[in-house]
């Protein structure tokens, strides 16, 4: 889906984003593009995609609920509905690629294969946990992953994967770095000085804008005067695109066709994928700002049921193993959770340890 130039109504000429079909993933409906791509995946490697969102919904249920037993603390912003996402995109990046992303980090993280006890550990604060206890849900970091964080400062994220990306070019590497954000943070004046720096530089860094309505209780509607939130790149001269991200199969062919090019001839790209989240912002708002019909909308294209079905359709797998697989995910998060209860907390002694202080 290219931008398409097309006349404005001045003289000047301005570059026309299409919006991104909806079309749920269905046997009878692929695409030419979407048949090449499963062929070339596999069984395995579709069903490995499917159990990781799996694994991202069980695990948020599971912490939700430790939530209200009180077990977890601080924030707690879930992810539920947008694991295509972090699946998708994640899943044609290479090991030592860099990713940086918001507080809404569990399904990055698993996504990026970090073991689900550590993140137990991390939102219990244990001192096993992946930032020794002393982040939690907000601030899960990496050194093995190259994740660079877990950011609670809306957009704080945003400079840093440039930076990473300045590095790659700096270092001559091919490393990519993935920055996710969310429709909010992009009218946070960083967003805009960080596209101007990767255009002008030819950074090769992948901004993704996790489109999911909201930024807490404030819709796009009320709060961006472009709609389109890729159209945005063309202010940089920069490659920008909208796709709809309770597609799987259509985050990852976009992102594997990203990678690819960037891997070739650096560049920055903007990547807008239309999602939503189905809980509330944090887990203290009851979201009244939003219809139970709208919830349910999307429920109906949920990303997960839409691979399920994809995997039945396929014959790739049938009712009983995809119920052994999700009861299978189930017992791997209580273990994670039994993990989390029977770790230490941080001694006292690591409290001033990794804290910044100029
Ligand atoms: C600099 C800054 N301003 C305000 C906040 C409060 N805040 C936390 S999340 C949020 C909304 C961000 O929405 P969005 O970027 O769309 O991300 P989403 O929560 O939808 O994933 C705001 C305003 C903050 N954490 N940091
Ligand atoms: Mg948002």
């Amino acid at each position: 889906m290219d931008p398409v130039p097309v006349k404005s109504s001045s003289k000047s000429q301005v570059l026309a984003f299409p919006e991104a079909e909806t079309t749920p993933l269905s046997r009878s409906t692929l695409t030419r593009t979407h048949k090449q791509l499963l062929d070339d995946l596999g069984r395995d490697r579709l069903v490995e995609m499917y159990r990781k969102m799996v694994e991202i919904r069980s695990f948020e249920q599971r912490a939700e609920q430790m939530y209200q037993q009180r077990k977890i603390g601080g924030y707690l912003h879930l992810y539920m509905g947008q694991e295509a996402v972090a699946v998708g995109l994640l899943a044609a990046l290479r090991p030592d690629d860099y990713v940086a992303t918001s507080y809404r980090d569990h399904g990055i993280a698993l996504a990026l294969g970090i073991r689900a006890e550590l993140l137990m550990a991390e939102l219990f604060g244990r001192a096993t946990g992946v930032s020794g206890g002393k982040g939690g849900s907000m601030h899960f970091f990496s050194k093995e992953k190259n994740l660079l964080g877990g950011h609670g400062i809306v957009g704080g994220q945003i400079p840093i994967g440039l930076g990473a990306a300045f590095r790659a070019q700096y270092m001559e590497t091919d490393q990519i770095s993935l920055t996710l954000l969310g429709d909010g943070a992009m009218n946070q004046s960083v967003f805009h000085e960080s596209m101007n720096m990767a255009a002008l530089w030819s950074l090769p860094v992948i901004y993704v804008v996790e489109n999911n309505q909201y930024g807490m209780g404030t819709s796009v509607e009320r709060s961006t005067s472009v709609k389109n939130l890729a159209m945005r790149a063309s202010a940089y001269g920069m490659e920008g695109v909208q796709i709809d991200g309770m597609n799987l199969l259509e985050c990852y062919r976009t992102m594997h066709e990203a990678v690819k090019k960037r891997r070739e001839s650096p560049s920055p790209m903007l990547i807008e994928v239309k999602t939503y989240r189905y809980r509330g912002h944090s887990i203290s708002d009851p979201g009244q700002y939003r219809s139970k019909e709208e919830i349910a909308r999307y429920r109906k294209i949920d990303p997960i049921t839409q691979v399920r079905r994809l995997l039945e359709e396929l014959d790739w797998l049938g009712e009983a193993d995809a119920k052994a697989l999700d009861k299978a995910v189930r017992d791997e998060i209580m273990e994670a959770v039994k993990f989390a209860e029977e770790s230490p907390e941080p001694e006292l002694a690591a409290r001033d340890r990794d804290v910044y202080a100029p």
